[in-house]
């Protein structure tokens, strides 16, 4: 039995000295998403330390409402911001000038395929427009979804507007994205946990079907991986829509489950929880070689549930890569 490919979420980031070099040089972390030359070096830096399968271009799933007209910033120990926040305020969102914005972020997918070798697949992303919504609408990450639920069912209509303008939004970046040279694109849906199961449907489901049958009709040959995070069984409705190649699970999903209820065709990715790689040793062997067990026989990307959080030594990491390739 071949080794599956691996690849880790947040494999780029803060748990790396070099990243946190090259973050330090660059004076803040939207500065190095637009200089071209710095979010290349970051984006291999990983696949250089652990020759990792693939490298995720490193950007961020906020940038998408950065482009229509919020303002944004990462404030220090305290995350994203938003302003104005569409929970206070009517904001005048326009997707027309997207492209416009994008420049440096192709520059960068180029570069890195440049220098990325040919058996290397080169990973592009964008969020699902529900996740990207909960931090237009609060102007921030919020953990309880119950005020960003209320919104959708108080304002039906500014809220189905703003799901189809980040439809719109997404689909224009991934097929640049594409066009640029990324081989692969994940759909982040991270805040789908909590949801009721329609609301789930109707506003992450259909419309990363949506994403994805768009940029499929012009390019059939990308293979599109979502990740719903928190999605629990309905991770099944998004293996029967038929057009998700590949549907990255979370840690609190049994493998065991997934690998029963998952139709075959779709590869499953993901699934190790990120704090067993701080953990290390003995408990990271075990709950990996668990999950590689669980996917023997189908297709099967190995990764995480979620990313590397900050403190996840390095040395783990690299531990872990030895162990899936062997
Ligand atoms: O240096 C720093 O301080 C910035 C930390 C950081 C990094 C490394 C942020 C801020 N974004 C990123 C890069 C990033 N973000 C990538 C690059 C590629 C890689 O994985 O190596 C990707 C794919 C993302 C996607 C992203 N951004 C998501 C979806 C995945 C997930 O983690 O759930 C989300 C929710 C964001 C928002 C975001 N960006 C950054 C922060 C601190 C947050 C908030 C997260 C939260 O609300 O919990």
């Amino acid at each position: 039995m071949s080794p599956p490919p691996v690849w880790f979420m947040r494999q780029a980031g803060r748990y790396l000295p070099e990243y946190r070099a090259l973050r330090k040089k660059a004076g803040s972390f939207l500065n190095l998403c637009f200089d071209p030359v710095a979010a290349a070096e970051v984006t291999l830096q990983p696949v250089r330390r652990y020759d990792l399968d693939a490298a995720i271009l490193f950007a961020d799933i906020l940038l998408i409402p950065m482009f229509m007209g919020q303002k944004l910033s990462f404030e220090a120990g305290e995350g994203p911001r938003l302003s104005p926040a569409l929970l206070n305020e009517k904001v005048d969102l326009s997707i027309d000038q997207i492209s416009e914005h994008l420049g440096p972020i192709m520059e960068t997918i180029r570069l890195c395929r440049k220098e990325l070798a040919q058996s290397k697949a080169l990973i592009g992303f964008a969020g699902a427009p529900w996740t990207v919504a909960t931090y237009m609408i609060a102007g921030q990450g919020v953990k309880d979804p119950a005020a960003l639920r209320s919104f959708a069912y108080n304002c039906p209509e500014v809220f189905d507007d703003l799901i189809k303008k980040l439809e719109t939004a997404t689909i224009e970046y991934l097929k640049n994205q594409i066009k640029a040279g990324v081989q692969a694109v994940q759909l982040f849906e991270s805040w789908a946990s909590g949801l009721p199961a329609d609301f789930m449907r109707e506003f992450c489901v259909a419309p990363a079907a949506r994403i994805a049958r768009a940029v499929k009709a012009d390019h059939p040959e990308i293979p599109f991986i979502a990740f719903p995070k928190g999605a629990g069984h309905i991770l099944v409705d998004y293996a029967e829509k038929g057009i998700f190649d590949g549907i990255s699970i979370d840690s609190s999903t049994d493998p065991a489950w997934a690998a029963e209820q998952l139709s075959p065709k779709v590869t499953v990715q993901g699934g190790l929880d990120p704090l067993l790689v701080v953990q290390g040793g003995d408990a990271m062997h075990a709950a990996a070689v668990k999950i590689l067990q669980a996917f023997e026989g189908r297709p099967y990307i190995f990764n995480l549930g979620h990313g590397f959080v900050p403190h996840t030594p390095p040395e783990h990491v690299a531990e872990l890569v030895k162990l899936v390739r062997t």
